[in-house]
């Protein structure tokens, strides 16, 4: 009796021994009245408060400011409407201390909308249309940006913008004048770095090719949904900043592998010198540096973790000077989706990572990056954070110095604020 007496006493000082807990407050929802397609957070004002950006079901650009420690929100305010928004990023690109938005179309566009420092005005904003610098397969083409990601690629101290796009065409042949045509559809992969001239505008080189192509003959066989992901990051840690592709798609065949390009140092990207992950297909890929400094967008040229986010498990890859694989780590069993941005959620100078899936988000907290065993995911906060292009993002919005974590949800931002004592 004494035995079984003593078993759950035992349990709850295992729980209170663990030092990598977070803590956040319920979820603060605030009903948009429209479909949240794509969320961030970023310093748009003076002061030590992070604000909400999202975009609405009708493409528009908009803004919730925070009430700071009351941790309340300001009505939505309407950025603009000027253009199709699809996805935003948030990052500052004029270094000037206030964070800029960055955003596409549903084609080759990218836009730029520079804070102005009067808090509600944004100026802009400027277009880049991105071009194919080389040829696609067949005819008929048109061209889809997927994702960006941003870093310093050639070492000017400005961050430049890693273009991932997917260009999708088509051919007909082989009827020989017996039957129907056959067409072939194909999907390749293409990616530009558009370099920042020091003052938040960008060059727009023409797109090249990324090396990955799905194809397949007849619609009936092959629909084409074919989707890429970016990340910027110096993996193999030579101070020049690399960028990591990798693709996702609904064909059962000809699913290309992830690879990283290593970057020259000039804003240029070595294609022939590309190391593949050895996975195929993907949900996501990211740069995480385990140990710091934690910020949105890797400016510095630490050596990164290369993070890669499959159908139900993701994958840790640590790579030496020379491209060789140091160690790949399977964190098993993480949600199918997206993986946000990391950041320090509980202080203890470990990288914590956001994955982003509908009800089946999570925070994990307390991983130990130096140990390159596989294993479970067993520190994690279950969240609701994002749908559809399900995005989330990191800020702090009450100003108590904790990042908080927000995402789109069907009409609902959620905001988690961190409670998590120092
Ligand atoms: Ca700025
Ligand atoms: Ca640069
Ligand atoms: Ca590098
Ligand atoms: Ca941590």
């Amino acid at each position: 009796m004494a035995i079984l007496c003593l078993v759950p006493f035992a349990y709850v000082s295992q729980s209170h021994a663990q030092s990598s807990s977070v803590s956040f407050s319920d979820v603060d929802k605030n009903g948009e009245n429209t479909d949240v397609n794509s969320v961030g957070a970023g310093r748009f004002r003076q002061g030590n408060v992070d604000d909400l950006i999202y975009i609405d079901e009708d493409e528009r650009l908009q803004m919730r400011q925070s009430t700071g420690s009351a941790r309340s929100w300001q009505s939505s305010y309407q950025i603009s409407d000027q253009y199709s928004y699809k996805k935003v990023w948030v990052v500052d690109v004029n270094n000037d201390g206030f964070d800029d938005l960055v955003s596409v179309n549903n084609g080759n566009q990218v836009y730029v909308l520079m804070a102005s420092k009067n808090q509600w005005f944004f100026n802009g904003p400027a277009v880049y249309t991105f071009g194919l610098s080389e040829g696609a397969k067949g005819s008929s083409s048109s061209t889809v940006i997927n994702d960006m990601d941003f870093g310093d690629f050639n070492g000017d101290g400005s961050v430049d913008i890693a273009v991932l796009a997917t260009v999708s065409s088509s051919s007909v042949g082989g009827s020989g004048g017996e039957g129907p045509a056959n067409v072939t559809y194909y999907n390749q992969g293409y990616y530009s770095i558009a370099l920042n001239n020091g003052a938040g505008g960008f060059s727009a080189p023409g797109m090249k090719q990324t090396g990955s192509l799905s194809q397949g003959t007849n619609a009936f066989i092959f629909t084409a949904f074919f989707s890429g992901r970016v990340t910027a990051g110096d993996f193999n840690g030579d101070s020049k900043m690399d960028a990591a592709f990798c693709y996702h798609t609904n064909s059962s065949f000809s699913v290309p592998y992830s690879y990283i390009f290593p970057g020259v140092g000039d804003g240029s990207l070595d294609f022939n010198a590309a190391v593949s992950s050895g996975h195929r297909g993907c949900q996501d890929v990211t740069a995480v540096l385990p140990n710091g400094p934690f910020e949105n967008v890797i400016t510095s040229t630490k050596q990164a973790t290369f993070i890669f986010v499959d159908n139900s498990d993701s994958y840790a890859q640590v790579y030496d000077g020379q491209w060789n694989l140091k160690s790949e780590t399977k964190m098993e069993n993480t949600p199918r989706g997206p993986v946000g941005p990391f950041t320090d959620f509980n202080f203890d100078g470990s990288a914590d990572m956001v994955f982003t899936n509908g009800k089946s988000s999570l925070v994990m907290v307390g991983w130990n990056w130096a140990d390159t065993s596989d294993r479970k995911i067993t520190n994690k906060t279950s969240m609701i954070l994002g749908t559809d292009i399900q995005t989330s993002d990191v800020g702090d919005f009450d100003g108590d110095g904790k990042p908080d974590v927000i995402g789109g949800y069907d009409e609902d931002i959620n905001v988690y604020y961190n409670n998590t004592a120092e």
